[in-house]
């Protein structure tokens, strides 16, 4: 029988995805539950008020393994990653955190018998070769990026805990995720949350990639949804586990910047692309989640519109409280 979640690790906790999951998480499984750790960057006070945090180095066993004992942890959700950007600058840096990193999180985790681990990858995991419009779930995975390359061998590593130590690991190879409470930081789909903030700050936007870049994207609130839902799903269930393709919504740089327009009048945006142009253009398009939806019911419920419209409603509603940009890069 598989055990109970109770007591939650999440790594990268300040970071774009690991800040708002933290929140939830302790939202559901109660906040003294959910222990939030990070490397360098100082938390929010939400993450601080609302439970424990400790400062961590995923890339060493002990440091992982005193909170783990401390707090008696049975689930880990390994959020921290150096991204693609970031790591074509610093390849061995990419590769040294996230894959000692996962092996010390998938290590950890069969050391104390945890009930689960959550350890995402990414649409970063295909390249050139791969069909680039409704890319399958089994397909060709040859990166060109050291970001990519973790993601594929950091896959296969969990698939192999999973069949050869019986450690129950998933992962899902999220696409860009636009948020409005912490920023990116150092991926190439970051020109889709930076322009929403551009736009309510400024009114205009020099984007990092031609206007007709067209890559799949998630609203933050289904990131999360679809996170909690693959942790709790029966994993006898399941057939995939730690690649599982997520959809929501795929559109161009230059549709994103006419969506926002729309709210925003008089908003212009002008396209200077630069070394990430040729990262974007070895990712898909769009996805096919079909695994995803049928293995665990995935289904996304935000499109472009809806987003906009939340995105601006709340980075309007920050920005008058003076908060914007305070929620920079988080390590
Ligand atoms: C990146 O752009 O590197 C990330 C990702 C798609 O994994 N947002």
């Amino acid at each position: 029988m598989a055990k109970k979640i109770s007591r939650i690790l999440v790594t990268g906790a300040v970071g774009q995805i690991g800040s708002e999951l933290t929140l939830a998480l302790r939202d559901r499984y109660g906040a003294e539950n959910v222990v939030a750790t990070g490397r360098k960057t100082a938390p929010s006070g939400a993450l601080l008020e609302t439970g424990p945090f400790y400062y961590i180095d995923v890339t060493e066993r002990a440091s992982l393994e005193v909170v783990v004992r401390k707090h008696d942890i049975d689930a880990i959700f390994h959020m921290a990653a150096i991204l693609s950007a970031v790591g074509e600058k610093n390849p061995q840096m990419c590769w040294n955190v996230n894959m000692n990193g996962t092996i010390n999180v998938l290590e950890c985790a069969m050391a104390h018998e945890m009930a689960t681990v959550i350890i995402p990858s990414s649409i970063a995991a295909f390249g050139p070769e791969t069909p680039r419009f409704n890319t399958p779930q089994e397909t060709v995975l040859k990166p060109r990026t050291m970001y990519g390359v973790t993601k594929v061998a950091g896959e296969l590593l969990c698939d192999y805990y999973v069949r050869r130590f019986g450690v129950d690991v998933r992962g899902l190879r999220y696409p860009g995720i636009i948020s409005a409470e912490t920023l990116p930081g150092g991926g190439t789909t970051d020109y889709a949350v930076e322009i929403y903030y551009k736009a309510v700050e400024q009114g205009s936007y020099k984007c990092f990639v031609r206007d007709d870049t067209a890559l799949p994207m998630m609203y933050m609130p289904d990131c999360i949804k679809a996170t909690l839902d693959l942790a709790e799903a029966d994993f006898s269930k399941l057939q995939h586990h730690s690649d599982f393709n997520v959809g929501a919504m795929s559109f161009t740089a230059g549709e994103l910047a006419a969506n926002i327009a729309k709210h925003v009048p008089g908003f212009t945006c002008a396209y200077e692309p630069d070394f990430r142009q040729k990262i974007a253009d070895s990712w898909p398009t769009s996805i096919d989640d079909s695994a995803a939806r049928m293995e665990w019911g995935w289904k996304p419920a935000w499109d472009l519109d809806a987003m906009t419209a939340d995105m601006l409603t709340k980075l309007r509603a920050r920005h008058a409280k003076g908060e914007l940009y305070k929620g920079a890069a988080a390590e």
